[in-house]
């Protein structure tokens, strides 16, 4: 089982969603997709998702407003996907300290920049600045992987497909 956490609205639901859909049927990047609708997840979410050749993984979203009590779920996860809204500096913060304590389990983390479509004041690298991903990757560089992804165009599902399939 992977864990998916991150903030309150940063995509998680969305992206799984998502990550379903094209995993049953073959869409390519920049099919230019409606969001489908979410609402924000209280308690748990969890889906299968096919990777191919008859294999699947479970992933397990566990909704920001959660976050106090997802440590209680670490010792059953293999990996861990850790969604951050990069089109939101205000939770910025937030998304640092959590993603802090996510990385000290030591368990293979993909770090997930989404909303990378949406054009914000602060760049994606003022926010990878701001999160410290560079510090973070020299200490954590074993097991943390970053990617860039937009739900809006698919930028980065590819990356995280393959990822995927490393368990
Ligand atoms: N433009 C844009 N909007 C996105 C993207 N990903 C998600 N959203 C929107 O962000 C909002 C929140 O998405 P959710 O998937 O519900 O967020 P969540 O992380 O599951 O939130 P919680 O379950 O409350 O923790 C929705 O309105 C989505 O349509 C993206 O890549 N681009
Ligand atoms: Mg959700």
């Amino acid at each position: 089982m992977i864990l998916l956490l991150g903030p309150s609205g940063s995509g998680k639901s969305t992206l799984l969603k998502l990550l379903m859909q094209d995993s049953k049927q073959k869409t390519s990047k920049n099919d230019f997709v409606e969001l489908p609708a979410t609402i924000p997840t209280v308690g748990s979410n969890i889906n299968n998702i096919s990777l191919g050749k008859r294999s699947h993984i479970e992933i397990r979203e566990l909704g920001g407003s959660m976050a106090p009590i997802w440590k209680s779920y670490f010792d059953e996860a293999k990996g861990i996907i850790f969604v951050i809204d990069v089109s939101n500096p205000q939770q910025i913060s937030v998304a640092s300290i959590q993603l802090k304590e996510v990385l000290a389990y030591k368990l293979p983390t993909l770090v997930v920049l989404n909303k990378s479509d949406i054009l914000s004041v602060t760049s994606v690298n003022e926010m990878k600045y701001l999160l410290r991903l560079n510090q973070l990757f020299l200490v954590c560089e074993s097991y943390m992987s970053v990617v860039e992804t937009s739900c809006q165009d698919k930028t980065g599902f590819q990356d995280i497909f393959k990822w995927l399939r490393t368990f």
